[in-house]
């Protein structure tokens, strides 16, 4: 869990790598199915570009087709779902239903200027991405506060929680990280 340019992204890919087990990125697989002109991606766009968050019945289904590929069986790191609580909520049923749990719940946490600066950069790479522009950053970063904080709120609930500093360089965070996975594997 994270805001906008928090390094959720950047973390999953070093977690997936040294763990051998898939990274599912909601963000990513949308912004393949649209570039591959795939009408639930063609839709995701529309509300990505505008930087406002995927409907979550769209974002669920794409998910649990995901989850249900057999790469999956021996775990999985999600990179940017759930992002508002009722995706936290049906995540929960569909492992429940599955007789799986969550071993952790990370928090990339990054003050706002620093994501600004992040996502502005991120402009300047070979792909950049239309989300990436500064009045689409502003709403991103808007309409993301709130949802983080709930999804804070339910998984300190369940217990399974790690806050890590992600202002940090990229190797220190996933140092961090890899003490928080061993705390609660
Ligand atoms: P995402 O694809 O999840 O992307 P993000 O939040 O912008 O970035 P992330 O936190 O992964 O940061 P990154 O590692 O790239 O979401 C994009 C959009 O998809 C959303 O706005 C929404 O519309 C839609 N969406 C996705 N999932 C959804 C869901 N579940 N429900 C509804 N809508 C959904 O890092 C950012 C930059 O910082 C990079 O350039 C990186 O190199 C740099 N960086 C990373 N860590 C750093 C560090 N420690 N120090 C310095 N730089 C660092």
């Amino acid at each position: 869990m994270g805001m906008p340019g928090s390094g959720k992204g950047t973390q999953a890919e070093r977690i997936a790598a040294t763990y051998q087990i898939p990274h599912i990125s909601t963000g990513a697989i949308f912004r393949s199915l649209a570039e591959n002109k795939s009408p639930i991606g063609l839709e995701a766009k529309t509300y990505m570009d505008k930087g406002k968050l995927v409907p979550d019945g769209l974002v669920n289904k794409i998910l649990w087709d995901r989850l249900g590929e057999p790469d999956t069986v021996k775990g999985f790191v999600l990179d940017g779902y759930p992002r508002t609580l009722p995706q936290a909520e049906a995540l929960e049923a569909y492992l429940q239903s599955k007789g799986l749990s969550l071993d952790v719940a990370l928090y990339l946490a990054v003050g706002k200027d620093v994501l600004r600066k992040r996502l502005e950069q991120r402009l300047t790479s070979p792909i950049p991405r239309v989300d990436d522009q500064s009045e689409v950053v502003e709403r991103r970063l808007r309409v993301s506060e709130a949802e983080v904080d709930a999804l804070l709120h339910f998984y300190q609930g369940l217990g399974v929680v790690s806050i890590v500093d992600g202002e940090k360089e990229p190797d220190i965070v996933f140092a961090k990280i890899q003490e928080a996975l061993q705390f609660h594997s």
